[in-house]
């Protein structure tokens, strides 16, 4: 028996999306950013939020971007009245919650940035979770907000702008 040409034609645009399809992800990074740092600083970090709109609980476990020689998550911790950052192996993305990476906060820490950063600059960031999938998105480069100025644990220096 011979297929109509119709016939094949319809399996060809029926299987190709099955066969290009990547797998559906519970994650989506919102609104993610890169703090500007400060003139002669090497180090800065990326904030967004990750929304985990499936029924698992997931962990983001590794960021890597080109701009800067080491990526690390870290954390902010209160240590006796003093905030430090530590750096964590996982960040736990709760199943049905928006998980927030925010200035004093967890963070995507940029460590010994091969360049200055500029204002307006997209910094490629490519993250991995623990199911194996991983998402490569763009973060655009901005100022601190004053909100991010007036939390002492994260930015003391960025009120030495001129
Ligand atoms: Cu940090």
């Amino acid at each position: 028996m011979r297929l109509h040409p119709t016939l094949i034609a319809l399996a060809a645009a029926l299987a190709l999306p099955l066969s290009t399809r990547a797998a559906p992800s519970d994650l989506t990074v919102v609104a993610p950013y890169v703090r500007l740092s400060p003139p002669g600083t090497a180090n800065t970090a990326a904030f967004m939020t990750i929304r985990n709109t499936g029924n698992s609980d997931r962990k983001l476990l590794r960021v890597e971007s080109p701009v800067a020689r080491s990526v690390e998550l870290h954390s902010h911790s209160n240590d006796h009245g003093v905030m430090r950052m530590r750096q964590v192996t996982e960040i736990e993305l709760k199943a049905g919650v928006h998980t927030e990476l925010k200035p004093g906060s967890y963070h995507v820490m940029l460590i010994d940035l091969r360049q200055p950063l500029q204002e307006g600059d997209t910094v490629p960031l490519t993250l991995s979770f623990d199911d194996g999938d991983s998402s490569r998105i763009d973060a655009p480069v901005r100022k601190p907000q004053t909100v991010i100025d007036a939390d002492p644990g994260t930015a003391p220096a960025t009120r030495m702008q001129h």
